[in-house]
């Protein structure tokens, strides 16, 4: 795509605002701090050349259910949850099923910075540098079997540290999935972290997903499961309304949601003189992804 380059998120962002994210965070990182950093290569060739959003954007105005559905319940309420330790169940269609700690996962995958557009179907989108690896890093350790078709996922559930969980506003645990080709497509991460530091509570420490060609609630946070199967899985926002969340949701212009038209974004973020934005179909990396919906219809399969 045209876009895209070599540069690294220290490259578009002046050292003054680094430093000085850095002197803010300095200390809340503690042990954490080994998950998401470590050797971590510099450069993508998937990253976008736009410039991110700050840490303080990203990581202030979140959707995450589980600690309420105001923008600002995640950044008040996440700090209660305990991350260390934290494993994943990989199980299903794949030949090495179990529970896979994450520090042994991070010690076999590679970690890369990602420049991704990020877009959240109440039309609001930010630019996020995350560190993460390939999802399909993590499918090869568990060696996906032949008759695999879909991943599916699931956060936590953990009601005693996520207050949301004690309420009905969603289906518990929340769960999402994925086809295949589009779990083993290198734009598809598993983040650990924002610019240089662990992933925040409220964006889904301390792994989640990120796809970034799809509406933000196909990137669930704090995965604790994944299993292969070869049925469609049941994912939470189609299960509560499935006229308006479709189980592809990739981000597409020309197919509005019944309150949200799509056919504009707002960059969060950009203060008073933020201009709205078109949408880009599959969110500007079509290039790299619409060959896989080859001869479907995106209407009916939104
Ligand atoms: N477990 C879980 N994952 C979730 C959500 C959630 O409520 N719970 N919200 C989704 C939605 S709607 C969006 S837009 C993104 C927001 O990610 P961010 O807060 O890191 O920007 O997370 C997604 N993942
Ligand atoms: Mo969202």
């Amino acid at each position: 795509m045209a876009y895209m380059s070599k540069l690294k998120y220290s490259d578009v962002t002046p050292r003054a605002a680094y430093m000085n994210r850095r002197q803010l965070m300095g200390g809340a990182a503690g042990l954490a701090a080994g998950l998401a950093l470590g050797p971590v290569l510099g450069a993508s060739k998937y990253s976008v050349d736009l410039e991110p959003n700050t840490l303080e954007d990203i990581s202030s105005y979140n959707n995450f259910y589980e600690f309420g559905t105001g923008k600002t319940d995640p950044v008040k309420y996440a700090s209660q949850l305990t991350i260390d330790p934290w494993s994943v169940e990989i199980g299903g269609m794949v030949d090495r099923p179990g529970t896979y700690g994450l520090e042994d996962i991070l010690k076999k995958v590679t970690l890369e910075e990602r420049i991704y557009r990020f877009r959240c179907v109440e039309t609001w989108s930010m630019v996020v540098p995350w560190v993460g690896f390939e999802l399909n890093q993590l499918l090869d350790l568990a060696g996906v079997q032949g008759s695999a078709k879909y991943v599916a996922f699931e956060t936590l559930f953990r009601p005693e540290e996520m207050p949301g969980q004690k309420t009905v506003s969603l289906e518990w645990p929340y769960r999402e999935g994925l086809r295949l080709d589009e779990a083993l497509h290198p734009l598809t991460i598993m983040a650990t972290g924002i610019y240089d530091e662990p992933m925040p509570k409220q964006n889904g420490a301390p792994l989640r997903l990120v796809v970034p060609w799809k509406y933000g609630y196909k990137s669930i946070k704090s995965i604790v499961r994944v299993t292969l199967t070869d049925k469609e899985p049941q994912t939470t926002w189609n299960m509560l309304q499935p006229n308006e969340y479709g189980f592809y949701s990739n981000v597409n212009p020309e197919v509005s949601h019944p309150r949200w038209s799509q056919a504009y974004e707002k960059p969060i973020g950009g203060g008073l003189f933020a201009k709205r934005q078109e949408t880009l179909k599959f969110n500007g990396y079509q290039e790299e992804v619409a060959s896989l919906y080859d001869g479907m219809d995106l209407v009916v399969n939104h």
